[in-house]
């Protein structure tokens, strides 16, 4: 981590942060992310994993002979004019072949326009809103799963496993948030789930009480969330201090430790998320991922694995391209027939997502988020 911060902070001012190829040539992967703020631990995990596959490519000497890979790691602050300043300064660096980013669903949509535009790569490892690959840009790729999958997948969770009849459904009002949670709400309403109001809140906001207390005589057995955790821990917390008692679940933005620190592990016991995978620490061909990942940051975080298979992807590419061009870099990423990577193998579709639409359920139980198995 403290690695990563100097690589942050210097990346523009120093010639690298591996020594093995130090005066090389450069070529620059960028990672767009929320690095400071409230989802910050998203981002630093997600770029921590690009890092990683960076830093071992060049000791591997993979890439492209003579040249150094560089990590350039820009915070777009989850907010989506940043996100194009950030998207912008990319594509004007020249040494900047392709970008895995950017982590929120409303950042990369429109920062896809100005990768297109460039004719840059860009592979997000995390944004799961549908819309984003509808737009027909041939630049884009990612390697998480779609909310038109997640939402559906949850509302069928919520309604044989948890057995469920009735729902209040609320939002972020983000291109995710509102996103998954209107699929969520679809695939309940088919299932015959009573629907008892669907509202959106606004990020950064810190008071849902109006909401709770509205929400409270309507007596729904299940609240579900479409966010991120900074809202969804507040929410659940104002829940429980009302005495409303409802299970509370929601979608990969709060499928992460932080949820149940900043909710309180009591608070949070029994809380349910879906997630774009599985355990991790389960999967064999994972395990030399994670202890080289371990060593260098700690505990693994959710989106690491996501963000290293994108990198890999895109450093395979490059080794394919046998050039530092953007051009040559797109074509080979669109003639990876498949990448076998640590979160499994993708394989991109016409739109550039992948084809594998895993869906996994995870359970907070004694403070710790537990995964129970593939939301079917
Ligand atoms: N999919 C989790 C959060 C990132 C996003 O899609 O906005």
């Amino acid at each position: 981590m403290v690695n990563f911060l100097v690589c942050i902070i210097f990346s523009f001012l120093i010639s690298g942060c591996g020594p093995q190829q130090a005066g090389a040539p450069v070529i620059k992967i960028g990672c767009a992310a929320p690095l400071t703020g409230d989802q910050a631990q998203l981002g630093v995990d997600n770029c921590n994993g690009v890092e990683l596959a960076v830093q071992q490519a060049n000791e591997k000497g993979s890439g492209i002979r003579g040249h150094r890979l560089e990590l350039v790691a820009q915070d777009d602050q989850h907010n989506p004019a940043q996100a194009v300043n950030v998207a912008k300064k990319f594509v004007s660096d020249r040494d900047v072949v392709a970008v895995v980013g950017h982590f929120n669903s409303s950042c990369t949509k429109p920062a896809s326009a100005i990768y297109h535009e460039a004719g840059m790569v860009q592979i997000t490892a995390a944004s799961t809103n549908p819309e984003i690959s509808k737009q027909g840009f041939e630049t884009f790729f990612r390697v998480s799963a779609t909310d038109d999958v997640q939402g559906p997948k949850g509302a069928a969770f919520a309604a044989k496993n948890l057995g469920v009849k009735s729902v209040f459904v609320i939002d972020d009002k983000t291109t995710y948030g509102k996103g998954l949670a209107d699929e969520f709400e679809k695939e309940a309403r088919n299932l015959g789930l009573v629907l008892l109001g669907h509202e959106g809140i606004t990020q950064g906001d810190k008071d849902f009480t109006p909401l709770i207390t509205k929400i409270k005589p309507l007596l729904p057995e299940l609240i579900y969330f479409g966010g991120i955790y900074p809202e969804g821990a507040l929410i659940l917390r104002q829940m429980r201090a009302l005495d409303v008692s409802a299970k509370f679940m929601g979608g990969d933005g709060l499928a992460t430790p932080v949820f149940i620190q900043l909710a309180s592990p009591e608070i949070a016991e029994g809380t349910f998320a879906t997630m774009v995978g599985g355990d991790m620490k389960k999967v064999p061909s994972a395990a030399k991922f994670i202890e080289d990942y371990e060593a260098r940051y700690g505990e693994l975080g959710q989106w690491s694995a996501y963000g290293y298979d994108a990198a890999n992807i895109i450093i395979t590419a490059l080794q394919k391209a046998g050039e530092k061009d953007r051009a040559a870099v797109l074509k080979a990423v669109r003639e990876i027939p498949s990448f076998q990577g640590v979160t499994g193998e993708v394989v991109f579709d016409e739109k550039g997502d992948n084809k594998n639409q895993f869906i996994g359920v995870f359970k907070v139980e004694a403070g710790q988020l537990i995964y129970i198995g593939p939301a079917e």
